[in-house]
């Protein structure tokens, strides 16, 4: 059996080299394998100190979250710390890449840590729903102090070497071409010195000096009570960084190894876990092969220059990528480069970006008002407003100035792209790149296959999607693709629910409630009742607010009132103007009573759109379905989305529940075949029907 963990001695130095690609996750057969090497290191005399570095481009980046939820193997990450921080010869963690999680909490357990100058480090497990659960959440503080601890364990974030070194996370820097040789000679240093080998779990100073602050902890979560909201993970982090502070070492592993065996369980990790995993998986697209020829992107055309053609432009720049912005008047073109400019210097005044930078991405737009200024750009994004024949001109006019092989997109979220592609002699090179609002915020991109879209044109923009910051989902052609289409039954049904009586701040409680930011119609009033404005066929609430001036919270008054702090209250007016459309069409007062209630009329019938989404093949898979409900529409993280959400539930109850609600409200509760296929095979939602 090849060795997962093989060793060479050098000058009495042990270097233990893991190889597991593809990031080195700490795996059971890892791990055993580095215990046999460590021991073997440790009884052969000639070996003075012990190195610990990964192949690959990364150290250790965590457990191997495969493994959740099944046996416990041996050697567990306790046994096999225990043995690294116990040895009686130095250990020392030569790190490059991303320590991440389990690969960062071996690293603590090393005497020494040394890192390469472009490496990062951190404890990211809080996204997944859990803490870190080998020790992390003990020895963090120790060598850092319970507040910085309760930062980077809380906020996942990974830290980069420089501010790991100061913060005493690392010892050393080396660069990142001579971490191998700076390892062993640090090792070398460590053995002449032949000082005491430190633990961080001897470390006392730092908690000391957090015994004295008895607030720490409270404060902390007080401070963060918004950002935890619906979140098990924080508060479990807090609870054992508290019992690193006020516990001996060892009890406070046992404090945390609790914790997180209760996260491991929780929906919320699983569900966690499935976006982590869901999102790798929208990238691949299975009739595409992996060596699929790609086009060279390195310059982009945007057409608009309005709120989606800057957040789109915003996203190349901060890829280093140039841009030439179009746009039909002077006045549109340059306040589309002020509104670019005050974004950046909005994230300078956050101190998330230097304000040299700004300059830098700044200059890399052409602003133009000639479209031929796009003869020779790689990929031009149209982003003007949602008119098919006016979509239809500019593809006409691109189809006559854009270099052989160019790739033409629409921003279009929701008109037929085939439509769009046949205005041109290249149908197989359009595409859609359906971007999200703020589009250089928001991280979900719909890639929409047309009918005659190539396949180096969809691999293009599958890939490019990673280079931007998005994750891609791949869409067919239907109208709002997936994220819109599979969230406007849940706008239907709370109209719906409001003209038959429901109250509408007990529809948007109930929203909040299960997790998400706000309500629907105090999105809908945050976005601004005019812009959405929708084709009605028949008189609406929206209609008349925005007839009447309620354009939503920038007026101060929509669905709701808004005070000077721009809360929100319930309005009489709004009140009269349902009461008005509802006798109006003849609606009969019949108010959804229960939150329960409340929402299965919501939620069903997001997840029933969802089972025709994934029927129809306009998705390729079910968890893309979740990733564009949680990358598009902020679906609570810790839901999994509307599918894995339904299978939790079980789908033989949703299908019940369906068949009472299409007794009383029709069509929109008609399970869908696919739904009702599964449920009678009592399968779930990912598993081939
Ligand atoms: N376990 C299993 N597979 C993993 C993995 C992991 N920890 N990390 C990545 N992969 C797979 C991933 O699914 C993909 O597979 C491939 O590796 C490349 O990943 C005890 C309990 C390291 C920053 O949360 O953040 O330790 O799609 O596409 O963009 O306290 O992967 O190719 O088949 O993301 O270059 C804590 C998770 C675990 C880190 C690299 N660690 N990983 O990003 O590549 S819990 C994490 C990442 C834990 C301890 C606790 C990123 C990355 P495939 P990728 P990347």
């Amino acid at each position: 059996m090849t060795e997962l963990a093989a060793t060479a001695v050098t000058g009495g130095i042990a270097i233990i080299t893991l190889d597991n690609p593809p990031v080195n996750a700490l795996s059971a057969p890892l791990r055993a394998s580095l215990l046999r090497a460590l021991k073997q290191a440790l009884g052969d005399t000639a070996v003075t100190a012990i190195v610990l570095i990964c192949a690959g481009r990364t150290f250790i980046a965590g457990a191997d979250i495969t493994e959740f939820g099944k046996a416990p193997q041996s050697p567990s990450f306790p046994d096999l710390f225990a043995a690294i921080e116990q040895a009686a010869k130095p250990v020392i963690a030569a790190i490059h890449g991303t320590a991440l999680g389990g690969g960062f909490e071996l690293a603590l357990a090393c005497h020494y840590r040394l890192a390469a100058e472009s490496a990062k480090v951190g404890l990211p497990e809080v996204h997944l729903g859990l803490l870190p659960g080998a020790g992390g959440t003990q020895r963090l503080p120790r060598l850092v102090g319970a507040e910085a601890a309760l930062d980077i364990i809380t906020s996942g974030r990974q830290i980069g070497a420089r501010e790991a070194l100061a913060l005493g996370l690392v010892d050393a820097l080396v660069s990142d071409s001579n971490l191998r040789k700076g390892a062993i000679a640090y090792a070398r240093d460590v053995v002449a010195q032949g000082s005491a080998l430190p633990k961080a779990r001897d470390r006392s100073d730092r908690i000391a000096a957090d015994r004295e602050k008895p607030t720490l902890f409270s404060d902390f979560a007080a401070a963060n009570s918004r950002r935890f909201k619906g979140f098990a993970a924080p508060r479990a982090i807090i609870s054992a960084v508290q019992a690193a502070v006020e516990l001996p070492f060892e009890e406070g592993l046992t404090r945390e190894a609790a914790l997180f065996e209760q996260l491991v369980a929780s929906h919320e990790s699983a569900a966690q876990r499935h976006v982590f995993f869901a999102e790798r998986a929208a990238g691949r697209v299975p009739d595409l092969p992996a060596d699929m020829p790609i086009h060279e992107i390195h310059s982009v055309g945007v057409i608009g220059a309005g709120t989606m053609g800057g957040g789109i432009t915003m996203n190349f720049l901060n890829a280093g990528i140039a841009v030439t912005l179009v746009e039909t008047t002077q006045d549109a073109l340059d306040r589309g480069v002020t509104v670019i400019r005050r974004n950046y210097e909005a994230t300078v005044s956050k101190g998330r970006m230097r304000a040299e930078q700004v300059e830098q991405r700044i200059g890399l737009i052409s602003p133009t008002l000639d479209m031929a200024a796009l003869s020779d750009v790689d990929l031009v994004i149209e982003a003007v407003y949602e008119n098919i024949d006016v979509k239809r001109e500019i593809f006409g006019k691109l189809d006559n100035i854009v270099k052989p092989g160019a790739i033409m997109a629409s921003n279009t979220s929701f008109l037929d792209l085939n439509r769009i592609a046949a205005a041109t002699r290249r149908p197989e090179s359009v595409v859609g790149l359906h971007f999200f609002s703020p589009a250089n915020v928001m991280r979900l991109l719909e890639v929409v296959r047309g009918a005659k879209t190539s396949k180096p044109v969809i691999a293009t923009a599958m890939h490019l999607a990673k280079r931007i910051g998005k994750v891609a989902v791949l869409s067919g052609v239907c109208d709002g693709f997936i994220a819109n289409r599979l969230l406007a039954p849940r706008g239907a049904q709370a109209e719906a629910m409001m003209l038959e009586g429901t109250p509408i701040a007990e529809i948007d409680r109930v929203l909040v409630e299960y997790g998400f930011a706000m309500g629907h119609f105090q999105m809908m009033d945050l976005v601004g009742l005019d812009v959405i404005g929708r084709d009605a066929t028949e008189r609406t609430v929206m209609g008349d607010l925005v007839a009447a001036g309620r354009l939503g919270q920038k007026r101060g008054a929509g669905y709701y009132d808004y005070d000077d702090k721009r809360r929100p209250s319930a309005s009489a007016t709004t009140a009269d103007m349902i009461d008005a459309v509802a006798n109006a069409r003849n609606i009969a007062s019949d108010p959804t009573v229960g939150s329960e209630a409340v929402l299965a009329r919501l939620l069903y019938s997001v997840v029933n759109e969802g089972a025709k989404i994934l029927d129809e093949g306009i998705a390729l898979r079910a968890s893309d379905i979740d990733i564009a409900a949680v990358l598009g529409y902020n679906w609570p993280v810790y839901r999994g989305g509307p599918l894995f959400w339904a299978n939790q539930i079980g789908l033989n109850r949703i299908v019940a529940e369906m068949r009472e609600l299409e007794g009383r409200y029709g069509e929109a509760f008609r399970p869908s075949d696919l739904l009702v296929r599964l449920a009678e095979k009592g399968l779930v939602f990912g598993d081939a029907a």
